[in-house]
């Protein structure tokens, strides 16, 4: 018995080193309208968690942050006009063309609040990130490059 149980120890720590560990990175927005990072690298098939945190202190209602990332190929600035129309979904479009296109989102964050997005690329290429908060997209932009 002894012996099953560490062979089958071995065999979990074999399966566990071969998942590559998941790429953990923070981005955090502020007050000015900026994210801390406008490019992040990822890998495909590595899965990605994405800490955004608003670091400002303006109330949620006139200057909330988020974070809402499209599939390689997606049309940013249409898809963000979409969800900064969505005011009673939270900013997030729900029509069929903006769901197709957004993979992964956090809620709108006030000050101080963050969230952990988490979300694993299946494909190579440029998966751009924006705030959908209204106003925000010019400012509030960025891109994963995965590869
Ligand atoms: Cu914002």
């Amino acid at each position: 018995m002894k012996k099953l149980t560490t062979l089958l120890l071995l065999l979990a720590c074999a399966a566990t080193a071969h998942a590559a560990p998941p790429i953990k990175i923070e981005v955090t927005a502020n007050d000015q309208m900026r994210y801390s990072s406008k490019k992040i690298e990822g890998k495909v098939g590595v899965a990605m968690e994405i800490t955004i945190k608003h670091i400002g202190k303006i109330p949620k209602a006139s200057m909330s942050h988020n974070m809402v990332i499209l599939k390689p190929g997606s049309m940013p600035p249409m898809i963000s006009m979409k969800c900064a129309q969505a005011k009673d979904n939270n900013y997030i479009a729900t029509d069929a063309e903006s769901k197709a296109a957004i993979v992964a989102y956090s809620p709108q964050l006030g000050p101080g609040e963050s969230h952990v997005i988490k979300f694993t690329p299946k494909e190579a290429g440029d998966y751009k990130y924006f705030c959908s908060f209204p106003g925000h997209f010019s400012e509030m932009h960025g891109v994963i490059v995965v590869k």
